[in-house]
């Protein structure tokens, strides 16, 4: 996958290059601002929380910096195996960076006593404890700032944040918007210690298309199932066939359930659901390869895989030999 930015040259000054997490709690907007950031939808993003599972890196170019973006699951109290696994990625995802973004969202509030009387969350207190152990420097990120009608009501929200920590910066930004990004890219690059690039800079992504070729289809089963079913499904790829004259992609591709009921709900009446999922799924490989692509799904029951690390393992989802990565 090739890179779509292209940014201004530098204005002066050496090539800075680094590793960058982005974390917080659960929904908060992760996975939309590095997509934002890197000009490409690479990352699972869904208005459900604990969307993402995995740590991915998004390659951010430029003639001044390259930004190597570490997004995160959503650090939450985790219970099930698969949460357990998701809550030590985000926080290997924020070891050993040169800095964390520390995304924590913008409260909505009507009135200047609620801005005074409003105080930072237990949970997104516990995400900067999380995040400090690292000991990178820290810089917070308020998202989703289009969602506040009076941005003076951010003062005392800032305030707030600011007492908990001695953050690197704090910068409010919408992603969806276009608000406060030319900002946080002069904060990202002034963060990153002087060196070369660490990554091809034409990569997007540490990810080859079989791996995104799988999210794309599980980005589309968290949108057209509801409820609970999302955190059941697991997508793997059982196989990837480029094919040169005429290009096109074939890729078959399992989503894994973990009840006999849920299968059927996957699949929908007369396979509703099923096709939906696939001609969307289908779309957004497309987008990404710039291919034709023929998508062949199955939908499988593997009982309770979300409960049990063997299973998770055997679907994509294992921790790194020795703890780190
Ligand atoms: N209004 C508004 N919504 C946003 C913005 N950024 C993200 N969102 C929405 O917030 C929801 C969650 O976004 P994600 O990017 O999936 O959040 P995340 O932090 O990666 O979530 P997890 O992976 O589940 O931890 C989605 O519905 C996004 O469209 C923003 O700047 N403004
Ligand atoms: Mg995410």
């Amino acid at each position: 996958m090739a890179s779509a930015t292209s940014e201004r040259a530098p204005e002066g000054g050496p090539f800075r290059a680094g590793m960058v997490a982005l974390c917080g709690r659960p929904n908060v907007g992760k996975s939309t601002l590095l997509n934002a950031l890197i000009g490409s939808d690479l990352a699972v993003a869904s208005r459900l929380p604990q969307t993402t599972r995995e740590r991915l890196l998004g390659i951010w170019s430029t003639d001044a910096f390259q930004a190597v973006l570490i997004d995160t699951p959503g650090i939450h109290r985790a219970r099930s195996a698969l949460n357990r696994f998701m809550v030590d990625e985000a926080i290997r995802g924020a070891t050993g960076v040169d800095l964390v973004l520390l995304l924590a969202e913008t409260p909505i509030l009507e009135d200047e006593a609620a801005a005074e009387a409003w105080e930072p969350g237990e949970g997104a207190r516990a995400a900067l404890e999380a995040v400090t152990q690292g000991g990178a420097p820290v810089v917070l990120v308020l998202t989703k700032i289009d969602r506040l009608r009076r941005r003076e009501l951010l003062l005392p929200v800032i305030a707030r944040w600011s007492a908990l920590h001695e953050f690197a910066a704090v910068v409010p930004v919408s992603a969806v918007k276009d608000l406060g990004l030319d900002e946080l890219r002069e904060v990202v690059a002034g963060g990153l210690p002087v060196g070369v690039p660490l990554y091809d800079p034409d990569s997007l992504s540490d990810r080859n298309m079989r791996w995104h070729a799988g999210e794309r289809v599980r980005e589309c089963v968290f949108r057209h199932l509801r409820d609970e079913l999302p955190y059941s499904c697991a997508v793997t790829v059982e196989s990837y066939r480029e094919q040169r004259k005429p290009a096109k992609d074939t890729i078959r591709a399992t989503i894994h359930v973990e009840r006999d009921s849920q299968k059927a709900v996957v699949i929908g009446a007369g396979g509703r659901t099923i096709r939906q999922i696939s001609m969307d799924a289908r779309a957004a490989i497309r987008e990404l390869t710039g291919r034709p692509c023929d998508l062949f799904l199955t939908v499988k029951v593997t009982k309770n895989w979300t409960k049990d690390p063997e299973l998770m393992a055997k679907l994509g989802y294992h921790q790194p030999v020795g703890g780190e990565s």
